[in-house]
């Protein structure tokens, strides 16, 4: 049974980044004319994890750190949906780094959205692994998923946008959704989505945004080069912004469906397949 729920105004505080990085997705989900009946948005725990209840199609709110595998599912028992995972830095960089790591060498065909902020958000303002030394007395360096995502060897597209560029932002949201509809494997983008309440980083990251996409010897096609400009830009305290790789990996639906019938769309119910599933039980009796 479907349930219609209206869509709802963000809860987020004036001047929220994520207001930005809805803003570029309904652009980008519209300029790819994908219909809201074919698009399931998982969300996870966070301010950033409610996005779902803004945006018109199918929503999953999901458990903290746990999008991903919900994300997973999706996919495989449709491929033919357009699948968004999209949370917080701390639920994918802290409770869902595990998540994280094996869905990127999974590789399913989804898009993954990070709204980072530096801070667990809803929670009122504790460092998240992305935090600076200095933010609530955290004295540790900040975690970069970028670097983390480079470093997995079949990794398929890795992107970065920052709401204070809201035109490449849209871009590479495109890019990514049309990757991951193309059964191309795993499309993460991490967008710099500042909190102004617990952690308003605006100023520094317009400062240190540094857009990779303008800079014309910069190829994202090659994994050792983008590891390389990336690990420059980083210890000279910037932050690369825009399409930082792109590659070819068999995707997960690829390597492990077998039936070209949507696993939705097929008649599970059991009177149907009794002689398949005697046929299987055959050799156990
Ligand atoms: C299993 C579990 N542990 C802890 C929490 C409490 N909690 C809710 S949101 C959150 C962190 C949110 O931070 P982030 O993912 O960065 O999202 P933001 O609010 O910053 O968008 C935490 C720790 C929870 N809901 N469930
Ligand atoms: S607390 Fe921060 S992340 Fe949450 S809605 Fe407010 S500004 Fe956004
Ligand atoms: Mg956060």
């Amino acid at each position: 049974m479907t349930k219609t729920v209206p869509i709802s105004t963000p809860i987020w505080c004036p001047g929220c980044g994520d207001f930005g990085v809805l803003a570029s997705l309904k652009k980008a989900l519209a300029e790819l004319s994908i219909k809201p009946k074919d698009t399931v948005v998982v969300g996870g725990i966070g301010c950033s994890g409610s996005i779902h209840n803004n945006l018109e199609c199918y929503g999953i709110h999901s458990l903290h750190g746990r999008l991903l595998p919900t994300a997973t599912g999706v996919k495989l028992a449709n491929p033919n949906l357009t699948v968004i995972a999209a949370g917080g830095d701390g639920d994918g960089y802290a409770i869902g780094a595990g998540h994280f790591i094996h869905a990127m060498k999974k590789n399913p065909s989804i898009v993954y959205i990070v709204m980072q902020n530096g801070t667990y958000g809803l929670t009122k303002g504790q460092p998240s692994p992305t935090a600076v030394p200095g933010y609530e007395g955290n004295v540790e360096p900040p975690f970069d998923a970028v670097m983390t995502a480079l470093s997995i060897q079949n990794t398929t597209f890795i992107a970065r946008g920052f709401t204070g560029n809201q035109a490449q932002l849209t871009g590479l949201l495109k890019k990514g959704i049309e990757h991951a509809n193309a059964l191309r494997g795993f499309a993460f983008v991490e967008i710099l989505s500042p909190c102004v309440t617990y952690n308003d980083t605006y100023k520094e990251w317009r400062e240190q945004a540094y857009n990779l996409d303008a800079e014309s010897s910069y190829s994202s096609k090659s994994r050792v080069a983008a590891f390389s400009r990336c690990s420059e830009l980083l210890a000279g305290g910037k932050i690369p912004t825009g399409l930082i790789f792109t590659g070819e990996s068999k995707s997960l639906e690829t390597n492990t469906l077998t039936s070209p019938a949507p696993m939705a769309l097929q008649d599970l119910r059991l009177e149907t397949n009794l002689p398949k599933y005697e046929e299987l039980l055959k050799d156990f009796r």
